[in-house]
């Protein structure tokens, strides 16, 4: 684990700042929702919060630790953090509910686009010494038919064997750990990356915080976040965990089914695992 590219300095601030700002110039907002939508949404979460207050007597001073706490989550860039993990897996599961296909799971808060193109038989860019198990990872995108899709695009990213992920903590390069893949004619592709470690929310930002306060462990089991698209086809974002993970029963982020848990076995040098991803067409159900 000490290895010299280790970003001893990756702090909160640092990473939420980041993220922070990829959301705000990734993201385009297709706001819909009607004016009556908004209007229930509000009110019912309003709601929430009115009858958590009392039901357990919420104090003067705890409501300005709230306020302060709050202020801070956006000082530290952590919204992105904090949505992500506490939130995003009940969206997740509403959205997926009708899918046939292979299930997915939260995107988080560390997707880059346009990561570079690496072909159907990938090797994914890392540090000279990398640190970390190898794992040769490939798999086939099918329809929902078992037919193979070709030039499926499947981005791929995660963190290094220290939990840390590029772009998003100091001193990795830009594009490590992360591309973009194409199958074959066939859908088939492969991988060859290093193993992920686990990951650990930053203790010393808001989100760190919370988690301190009320006495709840940071972790997510180590994962290989993916985003895997074709044409007429719907997009799956998901996670790969591996099995024996301490946290896959306890994931901070709740993102963890036992669909997406892999079976990776031991080879010369390493570890190989064969995940295939079935895709439904845009023309089978969809929640808007
Ligand atoms: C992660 O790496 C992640 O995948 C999620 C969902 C939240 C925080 C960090
Ligand atoms: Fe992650």
């Amino acid at each position: 684990m000490s290895i010299d590219h280790a970003p001893e300095t990756a702090t909160a601030a640092a990473s939420g700042s980041n993220a922070t700002q990829r959301f705000t110039s990734d993201k385009q907002f297709a706001a819909s929702t009607s004016p009556e939508r908004v209007s229930t949404l509000a009110r019912q979460v309003l709601s929430a919060v009115h009858d958590t207050i009392r039901e357990h007597g919420v104090t003067y001073d705890e409501y300005n630790a709230l306020k302060a706490w709050l202020i801070n989550v956006g000082q530290d860039g952590e919204w992105p953090l904090f949505l992500d993990v506490w939130v995003e897996h009940v969206i997740e599961e509403v959205a997926s509910e009708s899918r046939e296909g292979s299930k997915g799971t939260i995107e988080g808060p560390y997707y880059v686009p346009a990561a570079p193109e690496l072909g159907h038989d990938a090797v994914l860019p890392t540090r000279e010494g990398e640190q970390g198990t190898p794992l040769l990872f490939q798999g086939r995108v099918t329809d929902t038919s078992g037919q193979g899709l070709g030039g499926a695009v499947i981005e791929i990213w995660h963190a290094d064997s220290d939990g840390f992920y590029s772009q998003f903590a100091p001193g990795i390069p830009e594009w490590n750990l992360r591309g973009t893949v194409t199958s074959d004619a066939d859908g088939h592709f492969r991988i060859r990356t290093m193993r992920p470690a686990p990951y650990q929310i930053p203790t010393d930002g808001a989100c760190g915080k919370l988690i301190s306060a009320a006495g709840w462990h940071p972790w997510r089991p180590a994962h290989l976040h993916l985003k895997v698209a074709a044409s007429g086809h719907q997009q799956i974002t998901t996670q790969l965990y591996f099995p024996g993970d301490a946290h896959n029963d306890d994931d901070v982020a709740d993102a963890v089914k036992p669909e997406l848990i892999l079976d990776p076995r031991d080879v010369d040098g390493g570890q190989e695992v064969t995940y295939d991803f079935v895709l439904d067409s845009t023309t089978s159900a969809q929640k808007a």
